[in-house]
């Protein structure tokens, strides 16, 4: 195959090395005497993306011949992390690699650790993007993913004084050998100007929008390698850039300072992903990026549909479009401008056209992340856009008012417009009424959405628009490659790797959760783990922690909902408790290792000093030698995929302890589940799925039910509900400055304490200090612990991404997988 499209193969450990060579001599211009590490991954990367695109151009020439229906995966965030270990898998090169790059005297693992993630993401959203399109490859369906090229991902944290400190990620400094630029794909794309209303041949009154500024999206191609599969996918991203008449006006006419000026402007659009997580802020900049990358995308797909030449009626049955979250939301307002405007199709023939195209994913009920643009803000940027707009909710408020009639407190509730002042756009309803499906992202979560936030959308459009797709993780990165020990020993008993392409195989494993041989080899593979975990952590943090110890995680993203400040208390009040002990007492404790990791959002003054608690906690009791091992405290700086590969599979308990009916799903729960560790969580998201999947003896849950928290705040809130007492002791010993100036932590204090406690951190806090001694009690009896992990670990084949997919694909996007 190799050879027929003109690169030379490498079958063998020979034959790559001639390609790395040829790479480092030609394509880096270097020699093989001063090749460096940096230099030898990006030689051996060179040598793989040829195979990638290889595999990229047959499989895309195999889907244009083809020509089935495709889906079109639209999102702002790609958290992809690093590439080269996941290429190498799923091209099946990955030991021919090895081995060239050692005998050449590389460490193969030196080489990957060269590579900068891609963290074009936030957390769980992004994370989720990058599993979606690893397993629409590997499952063989017809699927692109569509985002932004930013030049600075999620920004790199440092800690600095227990504070967080920001700066920027430039991860493409060193070029980057998995992205294919495009410069021949350039889209225009308008903002600003004004619509104008004229009688077209016809003679009907039509708007079109014009007088704008322009800019240009380029498009960078990332191959998307599936696992044991000839199919490589594409990851379209867009940069900005000028385009070249608004350059040249200016220059022409000598004002040259500038017309660069302008030029730096429309580079700014694709510059930096927006840092929040769970949290809207209208600024003008990301609704320009939204509308950038949506026109490009919409051009793109248009573009192609119309070279088959197929009626404008056939579109949605060539092509489906995911909206991930809102972000992407405007693309149904400019793919009825297209058809309407463009195209000249009747309004209610390109509305039939575009609501069975789109759905729409929903992934959280918090109100301050539901993204809703200031009307005059919005009509200034996207004029027809605004009108277009206008005219939907027009039909659709004329058919609300006549199911329900009279009923003016439903029209208001449910009108796109909000009428506040100024008027703002409600994106979720817009994405609502222009999908065919609206989907949540866990079964709690999908429920929530029906009797909560969209209670009268399901009165209008019925229960059968709105469903649920339970998110998954891809096995291949999440276990295989993250925990190849782990995954080599069930490869034992299943018989081969199968298990990563069906994760349900892993079930065979459950009858070997009873034999104390596999039990050993096990309990062997957890403390490699952790010991790689525990040199990352001397490295980075020079704290020495012992293998022997439970290790204990919370890493994602700092939020008050996900409630680290309650970890943090509990871990003081195991402090205060161990203080208290006499030597005897202290023999009986349960050593533990309290890891935390994530980052704030740069401008989230709470989030930010719960980071600072930690780290301040960390200092005082690491080094008190009351406590020795017994307890350790540590702060994992710069979270980011790669360094969840390393501690995903080194948990004994992972945290996921979100106020119920909070957290949509959450993933890393997943991950830490399905790397032989316990959780220790609410009943949330798809904590409880977990539960009964693994069986309710296999987790520790603990805390009050979602269906209680509208009451507890209420409580709270008007009656005298007294503060839990082991909390008021924690809170006691911050106060009295234990943990260093007690008024760093004062609005941290208050938002727990008083009649307030919107997280229900106090009515909490003593059912999961229950659990926490349960944990305690359960990890010294090290045989039933490892049984159960092995037993949880079998059951997990639900969470598999490919098992997601595939339920978008039969029930949402009605697309099949390409035939061999
Ligand atoms: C919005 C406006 C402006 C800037 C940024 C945003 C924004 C960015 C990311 C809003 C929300 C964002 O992400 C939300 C998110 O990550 N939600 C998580 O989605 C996961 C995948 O479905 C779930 O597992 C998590 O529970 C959910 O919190």
């Amino acid at each position: 195959l190799w050879q027929q499209f003109g690169v030379t193969e490498f079958q063998d450990k020979e034959a790559f090395q001639k390609e790395f060579i040829r790479h480092v001599e030609t394509t880096l211009a270097r020699s093989m005497y001063n090749c460096d590490d940096l230099a030898a991954y990006l030689a051996a990367s060179q040598a793989i993306r040829d195979r990638l695109i290889v595999a990229w151009n047959k499989t895309q020439q195999k889907h244009t011949t083809k020509d089935q229906k495709r889906v079109y995966y639209l999102s702002l965030e790609f958290l992809m992390g690093r590439a080269m270990d996941n290429a190498m898998l799923n091209a099946g090169v990955k030991d021919i690699t090895k081995t060239g790059v050692d005998d050449l005297g590389f460490k193969i693992e030196d080489l990957l650790e060269q590579e900068p993630d891609a963290a074009l993401g936030n957390g769980g959203l992004g994370r989720l993007a990058a599993c979606f399109v690893d397993s629409i490859a590997s499952t063989n369906y017809p699927g692109w993913g569509y985002g932004l090229r930013y030049q600075y991902g999620i920004f790199k944290q440092r800690i600095v004084d227990g504070y967080q400190v920001e700066s920027p990620d430039y991860w493409l400094a060193f070029s980057n050998p998995w992205e294919i630029p495009r410069y021949e794909i350039a889209i225009d794309v308008m903002f600003y100007g004004y619509t104008r209303k004229y009688t077209n041949d016809q003679g009907k009154t039509v708007s079109i929008w014009e007088g704008g500024e322009q800019v240009q999206a380029i498009a960078y191609d990332v191959p998307v390698p599936g696992y044991d599969t000839e199919t490589t996918n594409n990851l379209r991203l867009w940069a900005s850039k000028p385009t070249r008449e608004f350059d040249f006006e200016k220059f022409n006419s000598g004002d040259y300072e500038s017309s660069v000026r302008e030029s730096q402007k429309a580079e700014t659009i694709s510059a930096v992903l927006y840092p929040n997580d769970n949290f809207y802020s209208g600024k003008e900049l990301r609704l320009k990026q939204q509308y950038f990358w949506v026109a490009a995308s919409l051009n793109d797909i248009v573009r192609r549909f119309k070279k088959t030449h197929r009626p404008w009626s056939d579109f949605s049955d060539q092509i489906a479009i995911q909206l991930n979250d809102t972000h992407p939301t405007i693309a149904i307002v400019e793919l009825q401008r297209i058809l309407v405007d463009m195209e000249g199709l009747e309004w209610d023939a390109a509305w039939e056209i575009v609501t069975s195209t789109f759905g729409y994913t929903n992934h959280t009920v918090l109100p301050e992340a539901l993204e809703k643009w200031p009307v005059p803000l919005f009509g200034n940027l996207l004029p027809r856009h605004l009108e277009i707009i206008y005219n939907i909710n027009l039909f659709f408020l004329q058919k609300v008012e006549k199911m329900f009639p009279k009923d003016r407190d439903m029209l208001a509730r449910v009108s796109i417009i909000e009428e506040s002042s100024p008027q703002q756009v409600r994106m979720a309803y817009l994405a609502i009424i222009g999908s065919h499906k609206v989907n949540g992202v866990a079964e709690l979560h999908s429920d929530l959405i029906k009797t909560t936030i969209f209670k009268d959308f399901v009165a209008i459009y019925g229960t059968d628009k709105f469903m649920n797709v339970t998110n998954g993780i891809t096995p291949r990165r999440w276990l295989h490659q993250a925990n190849p020990k782990l995954s080599e020993l069930i490869a034992s008993k299943v018989g081969s790797y199968s298990f990563l392409k069906d994760l349900t195989l892993l079930k065979k494993v459950e009858p070997f959760a009873k034999d104390p041989e596999f039990i050993e080899k096990w309990a062997d593979i957890k403390k490699f783990n952790k010991a790689r975990l525990a040199a990352l952590i001397k490295k980075n943090n020079g704290i020495d922690v012992s293998v022997d110890a439970l290790f204990d995680v919370q890493v994602k993203r700092i939020h008050e909902y996900k409630r680290q400040q309650m970890n943090i208390f509990s871990v003081i009040h195991r402090y205060l408790t161990i203080k208290a002990m006499s030597a005897e007492e202290k023999k009986d404790v349960t050593p533990r290792v309290c890891i935390f990791g994530g980052k704030s959002a740069p401008g989230y003054y709470m989030a930010k000093t719960i980071i600072k608690l930690i780290n301040s906690v960390s200092e005082v009791v690491n080094k008190d030698a009351d406590i020795g091992d017994l307890l350790k405290v540590v702060f994992i700086a710069d979270y980011n995929v790669s360094k969840a590969e390393i501690i995903c599979p080194a948990s004994d308990i992972s945290q996921h302890i979100s106020t119920a009916g909070t957290e949509a799903s959450g993933t890393s729960n997943m991950k830490f589940v399905l790397n032989g560790g316990l959780i220790l969580g609410t009943v949330d998201g798809a904590n409880i799925e977990i539960t009964r999947e693994i069986g309710e003896e296999n987790i520790f849950l603990f805390g009050h039910l979602a269906e209680s928290v509208d009451d507890l705040r209420h409580q709270r809130r008007f009656n005298d509900v007294p503060i839990n007492p082991d909390l008021q002791k924690v809170i006691d010993a911050i106060e009295g400055g234990m943990f260093g100036d007690k008024d760093i932590y004062g609005s941290l204090i208050y938002s727990v304490t008083g009649n307030r406690d919107y997280y229900l951190v106090s009515d909490d806090f003593q059912s999961y200090l229950d659990a926490q001694k349960l944990v305690d009690k359960d990890f010294k009896d090290k045989t039933t612990w490892v049984s159960r992990c092995i037993t949880a670990v079998a059951n997990m084949g639900f969470f598999s991404s490919d098992r997601a997919i595939n339920e978008y694909a039969e029930s949402i996007w009605n697309i099949e997988p390409v035939a061999k």
